[in-house]
């Protein structure tokens, strides 16, 4: 094969799960834009163009030096017609005006406001759009019924959207930590979610709770909410009840996305040391405590690999990872179990590198997998 000099061959599989991603990447000018246009895609209910920008934004990341010039996209894969468009309009203009034009638009404003609601997904917030309301100050003008949830969203907006700092996923899992262990000794408590992966920021805090000796974790989760709850810990908590039941899941339904674990969707009253100095103690001003989002996954110890690989993401890397499994292997994946639909047959794992063994691909630890 002969190449020409200045021809620089890609070899970047077409599956998330077979790059390396790392947090920081030489592309962000063009990752931006093309994560807005997937953003708005998703506001619009529109999963196809969604997933296709995000997946476009997730290659560019991949790569090891910036987009000077068209030919350096040369032989990627997952760049579209139209990624390709706006990618052009940036090297050649700077920026792009399908971008800004999105950006600037009313119903982007308006949905991004809303569903910037803890509560309020696509379709909420879409009907109310379609009533005039556009963000939190009408909301509550409007005066509509919400669920708890959605109260919950209003009442700590501000909070709710600012970003959770490593600091305080760091002290939040150590006031988890002390809960599971007055309530379950020997019970191990992972952090998982974008903060595994390296994030120095992240919208919620997730955690995973196990025991070594399965079944121990039964019936843990309500006494540990309960316990935080006892010591004006929590603003918000609902626990989901484990629904998963493996003979009558698999192979029936496979490739449901959605786990089935015991968890909790909470608000936690994290206290502030730093906010609660003279000023704010003096004025009444604001509040000496944040509130800040967390989930947390109560997982028996034989599923423990495949929650941990499931809870990291990104959800890129992850819906990949489950596209890879059934396309190219014949396989079901999810955060419970790996099965294999032609031999009929689970295949276990201690370890999420032996579930990338079994899935014939090539480990990636969790801080390059910021697809
Ligand atoms: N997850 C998934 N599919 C979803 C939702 C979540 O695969 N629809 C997985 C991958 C995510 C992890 O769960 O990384 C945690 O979900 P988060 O929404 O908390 O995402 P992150 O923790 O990655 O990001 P953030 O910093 O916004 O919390
Ligand atoms: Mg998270």
């Amino acid at each position: 094969q002969r190449l020409t000099a200045c021809t620089v061959v890609h070899t970047m599989g077409a599956y998330a799960c077979q790059r390396k991603t790392p947090l920081e990447h030489h592309n962000t000018i063009f990752t931006d834009a093309l994560l807005l246009l997937a953003e708005n895609a998703e506001l619009c209910a529109n999963e196809g163009r969604n997933v296709a920008f995000k997946r476009a934004a997730s290659v560019l990341k991949a790569l090891p030096r910036p987009v000077r010039q068209m030919e350096d996209l040369q032989g990627l894969p997952c760049l579209g017609e139209h990624s390709q468009r706006v990618i052009k309009d940036i090297l050649e203009h700077g920026g792009s005006s399908e971008v800004e034009m999105t950006r600037q638009s009313e119903k982007y404003q308006a949905m991004k406001a809303l569903t910037g609601i803890f509560g309020v997904g696509v379709k909420t917030a879409e009907r109310w759009y379609r009533e005039g309301i556009q963000d939190l100050a009408d909301l509550v003008t409007a005066d509509l019924k919400l669920n708890r949830e959605q109260q919950t969203g209003v009442k700590y907006y501000d909070h709710l959207n600012m970003p959770v700092t490593e600091a305080e996923a760091r002290t939040i899992g150590q006031i988890v930590e002390k809960a599971v262990h007055a309530l379950l000794p020997g019970a191990e408590i992972t952090l998982t979610g974008g903060f595994r992966r390296g994030k120095k920021t992240g919208h919620d805090v997730d955690f995973l709770v196990t025991h070594p000796e399965e079944g121990r974790e039964e019936g843990l989760l309500p006494k540990v909410m309960g316990w935080l709850e006892a010591r004006d810990l929590l603003l918000y908590q609902k626990i989901n009840k484990n629904s998963y039941l493996e003979a009558k899941e698999w192979p029936a339904r496979p490739s449901s996305n959605m786990d089935r674990f015991e968890r909790c969707f909470s608000v936690f009253k994290l206290e502030c040391p730093w906010a609660a100095s003279e000023k704010s103690n003096q004025s009444g001003e604001s509040p000496s405590w944040k509130a800040v989002r967390v989930d947390i996954v109560v997982v028996p110890f034989s599923q423990l690999a495949f929650a941990l690989l499931g809870w990291t993401g990104s959800q890129l890397f992850e819906r990949d990872l489950r596209r890879w499994a059934a396309q190219e292997k014949g396989m079901s994946l999810n955060s419970h179990a790996l099965y294999d639909t032609k031999r009929k047959q689970y295949l276990r794992a201690s370890s999420e590198e032996e579930i990338f063994a079994h899935l014939g691909l090539e480990y990636i630890p969790p801080w390059e997998r910021n697809a």
